[in-house]
């Protein structure tokens, strides 16, 4: 199987295991919930974290089938943090996935509410999750917990927005983003692994691979609200000239760099791996995308 064929394979995958979870609850009163929440579901994206997960699993020689609930309930979360996000209080956009956002669609008041149900939901689904340590539930998702929560991507939400009025360091840029953005990648990697059965020591390069390439992730990101089109990105952009982002304080010349430095330091973090290739393709083509 060719890297296309298996992204196109992990990615439709999710789109299935989303769309069953939710049809089954449709004849439930509260109808109009789910067809919020789908609506940002199953809009599409890169579905990046639920191929990380899918992979990791893989990597570690299990049936990557079995990381679905972890894979799903990442997605789940990361879809509740861009409805939110999205909102008036917060960064106030129209479009998001090529598509007018939740609040322009629902309003906010069920905007909110089918964020907060997706979150909610992502623990029942993960909890589904079949493993062959079944002990090692309780660490999944209490590993989910903190990435999502006040220690993770919600906690690196408030620290941009507290740090709106000044500029930051190196280190704080850093530390907001690993939290922002890191945190869920972080979770889908070491989920996986978890899912796969994987060694300790897999389990801390999955941790470490994350963390490197949650920054390059996001300094791309960062890139692509200067020199990105907002056609193809499926979102506004210039919005974050305000912002503390990676661009403002490096440059894009200076970011490009980064890019591809914390790639080889992601990529470094794949040698416990035996059959590797597959995420090695996946992380240099990160470095120049354009979506
Ligand atoms: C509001 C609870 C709450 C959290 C806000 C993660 C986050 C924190 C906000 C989302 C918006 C944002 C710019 C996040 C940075 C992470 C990021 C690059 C998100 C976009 O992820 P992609 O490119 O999106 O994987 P798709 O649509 O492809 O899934």
């Amino acid at each position: 199987m060719t890297h296309e064929e298996m992204t196109r394979q992990y990615r439709e995958y999710i789109q299935e295991y989303l769309g069953d979870f939710y049809r089954e609850l449709h004849g439930e009163p509260q109808k109009q919930l789910f067809e919020a929440m789908e609506y940002s579901l199953l809009a599409g994206g890169k579905r990046l974290r639920p191929v990380f997960a899918f992979e990791f699993c893989r990597m570690c020689g299990k049936d990557w089938h079995a990381a679905a609930p972890f894979a799903a309930a990442v997605e789940m979360i990361h879809t509740y943090s861009l409805i939110h996000d999205d909102l008036p209080s917060m960064d106030n956009d129209d479009f998001r996935r090529g598509r007018p956002t939740n609040h322009k669609v629902y309003g906010e008041a069920m905007a909110i509410l089918a964020g907060d149900a997706l979150l909610t939901d992502a623990f029942m689904v993960a909890g589904s999750a079949v493993l062959e340590k079944p002990e090692d539930m309780g660490f999944a998702i209490s590993l989910l917990a903190h990435c999502a929560g006040s220690m993770g991507m919600v906690g690196g939400q408030v620290l941009d927005i507290l740090s709106e009025e000044r500029t930051l360091t190196e280190q704080e840029v850093i530390d907001i983003q690993s939290r922002k953005t890191g945190a869920l990648i972080n979770a889908a990697c070491v989920l996986g692994t978890v899912a796969g059965g994987g060694t300790e020591e897999q389990l801390e390069a999955a941790g470490r691979f994350a963390g490197a390439l949650g920054l390059a992730f996001q300094i791309r990101d960062d890139m692509l609200d200067v020199i990105g089109n907002a056609e193809e990105l499926g979102k506004s952009v210039g919005t974050d000239v305000s912002k503390n982002t990676f661009v403002r304080l490096y440059g894009l010349e200076k970011c490009e760099e980064l890019v591809q430095r914390y790639t080889r330091v992601a990529i470094e973090a794949l040698d416990i791996f035996e059959d590797n290739t597959y995420m090695i393709a996946l992380a240099k083509s990160l470095t120049d995308r354009t979506v």
